[in-house]
């Protein structure tokens, strides 16, 4: 975990969604990877950019090729689809990315789910490097509950623990609403994201208390502690610490991937995403008993407004996906001509 160093936030040009994602997708190519792979990467990097999800946006294309160089990731890999049985699918991402897995299994999962009520998709052998929203937000869109879980790399201490074994083990939910963006969210079950520190320890910012340790297990609010020798907290005490270990399970020994703990890419220099897996259970709710799915979460939403509620989980990226539809996607000048060098342009 090395500390970034610190860069000029100037703001450069705007760019339109497809635009950037075009962009991106040019970058993966020129660096080994295939067309399927390069586009959805790159639909799912610019969506989070445009989004506003910056620590899962364009800061992480040098990641995502310093990773491609260094050989630890596959990026033409084919995933392998099982259907194991009603209700259940697997995937062998072959070394290779989580999204192009999930993407080559969507089809079968959403039939198993609108038959059976609930289907579950198991992808192991998987790098996942991106926000996890991306992943549940469409199936809601479709009418559909979706959960998700992802583990990534021993960064987080457990509650009560002395040293790091958790990943950053991400959450995310999505379901209906009637009349409305639907209901997602997506929490890292660490106090912040390691992309988030790795964005603060770069504008040479301080964090909140609370987030993390540094490398003698004394509490710290400089990032670059945390990122160098140091360690993150669960959020919420041993509360997070539960639902991390919940991801754990779910993610990887559920799936066949690897715990956080158990890949090592020490003989991969500049390799940076998690080796891993990704548990996805998708929900038909036209199943259920009762009033219409949609209307109910609406009625909830509703209600959550009366009494003095501002913003849903998922409102800032609504509001910041109007705002770039409207304006453009605003890059920094120097992370700009950053990606532009990394297209060859
Ligand atoms: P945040 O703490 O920023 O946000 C967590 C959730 O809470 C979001 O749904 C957010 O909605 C919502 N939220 C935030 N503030 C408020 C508020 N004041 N009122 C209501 N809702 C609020 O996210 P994290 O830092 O925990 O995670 C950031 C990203 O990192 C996620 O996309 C996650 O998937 C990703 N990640 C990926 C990992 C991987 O292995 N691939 C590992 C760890 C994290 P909104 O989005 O609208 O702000
Ligand atoms: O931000 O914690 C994080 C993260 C880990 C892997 C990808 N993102």
């Amino acid at each position: 975990m090395s500390a970034l160093p610190l860069v000029d936030e100037t703001p450069g040009e705007a760019l339109s969604l497809d635009q950037l994602t075009q962009l991106l997708e040019t970058i993966f190519l020129r660096h080994g990877t295939s067309l399927e792979v390069a586009r959805s990467l790159a639909a799912n990097c610019a969506g989070a950019e445009r989004d506003g999800a910056h620590s899962h946006g364009v800061f992480r294309i040098p990641g995502y090729v310093s990773t491609l160089k260094s050989g630890w990731v596959d990026g033409q890999a084919v995933p392998v689809v099982e259907d194991v049985a009603s209700g259940f699918v697997r995937v062998d991402a072959a070394n290779g990315f989580a999204q192009p897995a999930l993407a080559a299994a969507r089809a079968l999962l959403v039939e198993k789910a609108r038959s059976a009520g609930i289907a579950v998709l198991a992808i192991r052998n998987s790098h996942h490097f991106a926000a996890l929203w991306p992943d549940v937000e469409p199936f809601a869109y479709e009418g559909l509950v979706a959960l998700s879980v992802v583990n990534s790399m021993t960064c987080v201490v457990p509650h009560g623990a002395d040293r790091p074994l958790f990943g950053t083990n991400p959450i995310a939910f999505a379901a209906p609403r009637a009349g409305g963006e639907p209901i997602v969210f997506d929490l890292a079950t660490s106090a912040i994201a390691h992309g988030d520190v790795q964005i603060a320890a770069r504008k040479g910012e301080r964090l909140p208390p609370g987030m993390g340790v540094d490398s003698l297990g004394q509490a710290t609010q400089d990032p670059k502690a945390i990122l160098e020798g140091g360690a993150l907290l669960p959020f919420g005490g041993h509360k997070g610490s539960a639902l991390s270990m919940m991801v754990e399970l779910l993610a990887a020994a559920l799936t066949g991937g690897n715990f956080s703990f158990e890949f090592d890419w020490s003989n991969h220099p500049g390799a940076k995403t998690p080796w891993t897996g990704q548990l996805l259970i998708v929900i038909d709710p036209s199943k259920a008993a009762g009033q219409n799915f949609a209307e109910r979460s609406q009625e909830l939403v509703r209600q959550m407004h009366g009494v003095g509620l501002k913003r849903l989980p998922g409102d800032r990226r609504h509001w910041q996906r109007e705002k770039s539809q409207e304006q453009g996607i605003t890059l920094a000048r120097t992370e700009l001509a950053q990606l532009r060098e990394l297209a060859g342009l």
